[in-house]
């Protein structure tokens, strides 16, 4: 094996060399699994990605794109500049409150939640609203295993999420322009999906601040907005939430939000994307390349009205 001086030995090195060693082994997640079962060796540049059937493979966005070109608008609408603000970002102590409609409400601090639920890993495609892509090995754990433990009583019909809120830290919410803080919402049926995950880390690594540190949603089949960052409280409800997009621009951005290429942003076309360190565009798919998993969500209903 190659060596890499120490002094370049990023996550993404460190990770890259476990994979292979693992792939010797002939395991390297369920998804890429049933892959390297039906293709015998993974090339070496690409991933198999988590659902989205078994015969798509995706380059993995490097790590350093990965941290470093970001939106979050709590710190700054400048993607290049959040690393920098969000930089000592003080995430822990940290809580995570889950009530609202549910039997067993709790307190997740950061040490029951590393106690309460295993990371996996999971190597998704994310597409952001504005036409840019990133195929991203998250770590996390299915949302479905928190909501089972709190109990959501029958009358809870979506979650709601929000961001922490934090002006000291977070100098981009001086931009009243937004009405913090950042809220998004999934119907009960879209958090309990097995693609839903709390991500705590990406790239075998803690997740950074910028990346919305130290536990964040995402959700692969939809734009990047719904994967809502840095989550203080989680709410089961009755009625469906008004995330902060829908509230800023209701003709721009629904409740839905799913990666479709057939319908377009009212300013922009949707139905090609650029891969953040790669040249050229590439086809949008539709539900993002999630469909086998997530269409049956969404029969009989019109995805131009449910944008
Ligand atoms: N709280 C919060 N969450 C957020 C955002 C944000 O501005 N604030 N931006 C969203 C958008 S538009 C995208 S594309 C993704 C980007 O995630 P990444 O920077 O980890 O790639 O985060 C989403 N989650
Ligand atoms: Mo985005």
């Amino acid at each position: 094996m190659k060596k890499i001086p120490s002094s370049e030995i990023t996550p993404e090195h460190v990770y890259r060399s476990r994979r292979s060693f693992i792939k010797t082994l002939g395991f390297v997640g369920a998804g890429a699994a049933v892959l390297a079962a039906c293709q015998g060796k993974l090339p070496e540049e690409t991933s198999a990605v988590s659902g989205g059937g078994s015969t798509q493979a995706d380059k993995l966005t490097s790590y350093e794109d990965v941290i470093s070109y970001n939106n979050y608008y709590e710190f700054t609408t400048n993607k290049t500049g959040v690393v920098s603000l969000a930089e000592g970002f003080k995430t822990e102590p940290w809580t995570v409150e889950v009530g609202g409609l549910v039997n067993k409400p709790g307190t997740y601090d950061l040490e029951k939640i590393r106690s309460g639920f295993q990371p996996e890993e999971r190597i998704y495609r994310m597409r952001c609203v504005e036409g840019w892509s990133m195929v991203i090995p998250w770590l996390g754990f299915p949302l479905s295993e928190l909501l089972k433990e709190v109990e959501p009583t029958s009358e809870a019909k979506y979650v709601r999420f929000q961001t922490v809120y934090d002006p000291d830290q977070m100098p981009g919410l001086s931009n009243t322009y937004f009405p913090w803080p950042y809220i998004e919402g999934l119907r009960m049926d879209e958090a309990m999906n097995d693609l839903t995950i709390l991500s705590t880390g990406l790239y075998g690594e803690e997740l950074l601040p910028q990346n919305g540190a130290p536990i964040r949603l995402v959700v692969p089949w939809k734009y990047g907005f719904k994967s809502i960052k840095s989550i203080v409280k989680i709410d089961l409800v009755s009625e469906m939430p008004v995330s902060l997009w829908m509230a800023a621009g209701p003709t721009e951005y629904g409740f839905y939000a799913n990666v479709n290429p057939n319908v377009d942003h009212p300013r922009w076309s949707q139905a090609t994307e650029r891969r953040i360190g790669e040249s050229g565009r590439i086809p949008t798919e539709m539900f993002n390349g999630y469909e086998e998993e997530v269409a049956g969500m969404y029969e009989g209903m019109d995805l131009v009205e449910y944008f």
